[in-house]
């Protein structure tokens, strides 16, 4: 059995530099043999320590490199500064890992991403964020402000309710590869219009405000899906500035696709 640990620290230092390498150190770890969808218990067996202490165990999750809600929780732990395992689950071997019997005791939904922490397993990527949001209060991903606080719920809500499953992989399939282009532009430009109108009040620096929150989690990786599906985002421009704002932080950079594990070696831009 072959393990590769991916020391983050060395990505920091090689790609982005600067501020976010000190004392953060992300380890992902991933084994090989995973990517048939066997999972090794010595990373399943979790320690029951409390969560507000983080508990002993590093945090697993089950992500897909492309994955736009893997992706979200990603930026979130990178955010707080969790260090956390990675478990690939390919989306795409053999007709799809996230539907064998094994990883359907983790996800029922048979999707990632999934989250196992504090000895618990959790799904949903929003559930998820506001689980780490509850447990681990440090760099806040909510404002304080209850008014803004509806507004990165707002924006979350247009995103993950409003776009992202209606282009998810299983319904592109069923819409089949003839009409799957159309429809994915077709929904990813009705809800872009939607958020950037939300946008144009809310914004700041970043989605609502100044500060990085959930809506900006989530916002990033529905862009890059528009952009896989060539929606055109010259309508956008709200969206793509904060895009482009946040295209250089640490938290997301190294939450990107490309820089996951999983990412094949022939497409790290893609
Ligand atoms: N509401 C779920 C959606 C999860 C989801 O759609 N995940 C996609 C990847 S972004 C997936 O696993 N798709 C697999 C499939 O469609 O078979 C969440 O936010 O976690």
């Amino acid at each position: 059995m072959k393990n590769i640990s991916f020391m983050w620290n060395r990505l920091f230092k090689s790609q982005l530099g600067g501020a976010f390498q000190t004392n953060k150190f992300f380890t992902q770890s991933f084994n090989l043999q995973t990517n048939t969808c066997k999972m090794s218990t010595a990373n399943t067996v979790l320690s029951s320590s409390s969560p507000a202490s983080g508990g002993d165990e590093k945090p697993i999750l089950y992500s897909y490199w492309r994955s736009s809600c893997s992706w979200r929780v990603r930026i979130a732990l990178n955010l707080k500064e969790i260090p956390y395992d990675i478990k690939p689950i390919s989306l795409i071997k053999s007709g799809g890992e996230q539907h064998c019997n094994e990883y359907r005791e983790v996800n029922p939904m048979e999707q990632v991403p999934a989250l196992q922490i504090d000895g618990h397993t959790l799904i949903e990527s929003v559930a998820i964020m506001h689980y780490l949001e509850e447990t681990r209060p440090q760099r806040p991903l909510l404002p304080q402000d209850v008014h803004k606080r509806a507004k990165v719920r707002e924006i979350c809500e247009i995103i993950c309710s409003g776009i992202q499953p209606l282009q998810n992989l299983i319904v592109l399939i069923h819409v089949g590869e003839e009409k799957k282009k159309e429809w994915a532009q077709h929904w990813i430009t009705r809800g872009f219009r939607a958020v950037e109108k939300v946008l144009s009040t809310s914004a700041g620096k970043y989605c609502v405000g100044d500060e990085i929150s959930m809506a900006d989690c989530c916002l990033v990786p529905q862009v890059f899906n528009a952009r896989r599906f060539h929606v055109d985002l010259r309508p956008y421009p709200i969206i793509l500035r904060i895009d482009r704002e946040l295209e250089s932080n640490p938290a997301f950079r190294a939450a990107h696709p490309s820089n996951q594990p999983d990412c094949p070696p022939e497409l790290p831009n893609k």
